[in-house]
């Protein structure tokens, strides 16, 4: 946070939000307006200076620097936030969510809380959960069916569920930087990542890998969080407004991003990449039960993971 006396009256203190995307992307978007509209509602006291394309470290980086409230709010993924926080570990559990419309159901009720009090227990305030679609494998060979899937090198995120994931589709998981993916690909040191389509059109990975393997294996969400540093230093009606408008920017960002999904499916058809659609999910969810005995034995997710299940 960087305190600077203005030449009027009141004190203006400058933010700092990370974001890993580039400009149009939906959580850009909705993040750059999050920052106008908090000059708006804090009447120019605080200004939101928003760093996108990983410009100021990676994702995990930027997680550690939230933390230790050296960044003051970031828009991060759920793969690296269940590293740091292991009760909520469960957002990144294969085939828990049918889609977002479930997801939410859970993220804006009870469960919700609950995983918004153990992040903040662990540094994270959230303000907005925002939309992370549904992934999908695409690889530079055809990919027809899961055994296609064995043996082949997939970056994944550096993340235990998405290690276990992996490893139990016979495949090694490989940790790569999101923005050096592509570079990856190039040099030949993968042959799959794994993404929503969004992601996979918006970095130009289908120009690479133009074989998509339509699992919708994970849908999980994303969240605009700040340090809790921060906002335990914020008065009452400011959290007010930093919330508020954080709930605002997720609404804003779930309708964005209904629409990129189409236009990104329209893009890499286009250009020529080919979809094929996993004709019995039941293979592969049998695939993943290594991963459901674990967590249900956790103590930290076996609670929710009921609750989820329960409620499908
Ligand atoms: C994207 C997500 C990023 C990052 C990336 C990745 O879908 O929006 O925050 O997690 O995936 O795979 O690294």
């Amino acid at each position: 946070m960087l305190g600077c006396s203005s030449v009027s009256s009141f004190a203006q203190t400058t933010l700092r939000l990370w974001n890993i995307h580039g400009e149009g992307y939906p959580v850009t978007t909705a993040v750059n307006w999050y920052a106008e509209q908090i000059a708006k509602a804090t009447q120019g006291r605080y200004q939101v200076q928003v760093f996108s394309n990983a410009s100021l470290g990676d994702q995990p980086s930027a997680v550690a620097m939230l933390k230790a409230g050296d960044l003051d709010l970031a828009e991060f993924s759920s793969a690296p936030l269940t590293e740091a926080v292991p009760g909520i570990k469960v957002l990144n559990m294969p085939f828990l969510f049918h889609d977002s419309a479930h997801m939410f159901r859970h993220l804006d009720g009870h469960l919700g809380e609950q995983f918004e009090k153990d992040l903040a227990a662990s540094g994270f305030a959230v303000l907005g959960w925002y939309d992370g679609g549904a992934r999908s494998f695409y690889c530079t060979s055809p990919v027809l069916r899961i055994n296609d899937l064995a043996g082949k090198r997939i970056r994944v995120q550096k993340s235990e569920v998405y290690t276990e994931l992996v490893v139990a589709l016979k495949s090694t998981p490989q940790y790569v930087p999101f923005k050096e993916v592509q570079t990856a690909f190039q040099e030949g040191k993968i042959d799959c990542a794994e993404n929503n389509m969004p992601s996979y059109e918006s970095t130009g990975h289908f120009r690479l890998a133009k074989h998509v393997y339509l699992t919708d294996h994970v849908v999980s969400p994303e969240a605009l969080v700040m340090s809790t540093k921060l906002w335990s230093s914020l008065s009452p009606a400011d959290r007010t407004i930093f919330k508020d408008v954080g709930l605002q920017s997720a609404r804003y960002m779930r309708e964005l991003w209904n629409k990129r999904v189409a236009q990104a499916l329209t893009i890499t058809t286009e250009s020529g990449s080919t979809f094929s659609r996993m004709n019995d999910p039941g293979i592969m969810i049998r695939r993943m039960a290594p991963l459901y005995n674990k967590y249900m034995k956790d103590p930290a997710t076996y609670k929710v993971l009921l609750t989820i299940i329960a409620d499908k």
